[in-house]
């Protein structure tokens, strides 16, 4: 049963259903996950069997579930949105359920790797010709091979696949890396990459309603301010053309007059990019002062 506030919150604010987002329970997406969702302005409280965040101040609810099923829980219309990595995304969802990427997330990076016991020679993918390749990934593996043009044999596994050379249950890996630690801690070599990944939202076919797209544009407001800063500051009038090209991704800076200075003007913009300190430096070589760097906390585009 949920709490009081939850039941509240479902009678007072909508009468549609409510949305159902699927977030991985526990593992490396889980925090990251949850604070954008946080970050989007929900609040919400577990249930007493943690599987279930309920909203409190949308009609939104929050499923903790393995990130191996979101894409079937989206497929079979139990969950509305989800988040999961590329490669999960991609192994298990299958194109006629209609689930698709909504989001790209700036979280969750990894590469699915192809490794090979040190020391070992690689010729690139035709030196996997005939060999045993482990992985919990066969359907990305197999259809990379595929477009590689090469013969070898996918041994599908549900872990641990870092030590399946050393077993002799295969001659190589296909297994995500983020920093190599685990590839190099089992004396294996990454050789190519077959996919680069990170964090999606996932959408369902069914995933129409108000709440749902409302959802879409808040992530994908917060993930834009993530990287975006507004600066301000004082340009001479004579050197705009300069100035605005040095401002990074920031496409229309509005410009203000300054009271008692003909000569110079305020120039306000978000900019899309880092904003480095070099940056700031041409800046004021072209004759900007007063410049402020700040921090966006919202946008809608
Ligand atoms: O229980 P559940 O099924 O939900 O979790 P899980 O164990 O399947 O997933 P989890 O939490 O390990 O990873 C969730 C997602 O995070 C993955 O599907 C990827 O999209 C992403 N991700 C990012 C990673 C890594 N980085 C990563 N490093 N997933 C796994 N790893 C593994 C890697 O294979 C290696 O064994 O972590 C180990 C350490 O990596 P190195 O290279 O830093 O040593
Ligand atoms: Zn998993």
């Amino acid at each position: 049963m949920p709490p009081l506030s939850a039941r509240l919150s479902e009678n007072l604010l909508e009468q549609e259903p409510r949305l159902k987002i699927a977030v991985q329970k526990s593992g490396r997406l889980t925090e990251n996950s949850l604070h954008l969702l946080e970050t989007c302005g929900l609040t919400y409280s577990r249930g007493r069997d943690q599987l279930i965040c309920y909203g409190e101040n949308m009609p939104v609810d929050v499923l903790l579930v393995r990130d191996d099923d979101i894409p079937q829980l989206l497929a079979e219309g139990v969950c509305d949105l989800g988040i999961v990595g590329l490669n999960v995304f991609l192994e298990k969802s299958n194109p006629e359920d209609g689930v698709r990427k909504a989001v790209d997330m700036d979280f969750g990076r990894c590469r699915l790797s192809i490794a090979v016991p040190r020391g070992e020679s690689w010729d690139g993918p035709v030196s996997l010709a005939g060999r045993r390749i482990a992985t919990t990934y066969p359907r990305i593996l197999s259809r990379w091979l595929d477009e590689q043009g090469v013969d070898a044999s996918v041994v599908t596994l549900s872990g641990a696949v870092e030590i399946a050379p050393r077993l002799g249950r295969a001659d190589v890996i296909c297994d995500l890396v983020s920093t190599g630690s685990t590839l190099a801690a089992n004396d294996l070599e990454e050789t190519t990459i077959v996919l680069e990944s990170q964090a999606a939202l996932l959408a369902a076919p069914q995933a129409h309603s108000a709440w749902a797209q409302r959802m879409i544009s808040r992530i994908e407001g917060v993930l834009r301010v993530r990287g975006s800063k507004y600066i301000m500051l004082h340009a001479p009038r004579a050197a705009l053309d300069e100035i605005r090209d040095l401002l990074p991704g920031s496409e229309a800076p509005t410009l203000m007059p300054l009271e008692g200075l003909d000569d110079k003007v305020a120039v306000h913009a978000v900019c899309s990019e880092t904003v480095f300190w070099e940056t700031l430096e041409r800046l004021k070589g072209a004759g900007a002062t007063s410049i402020l760097v700040l921090p966006v906390e919202k946008m809608l585009a």
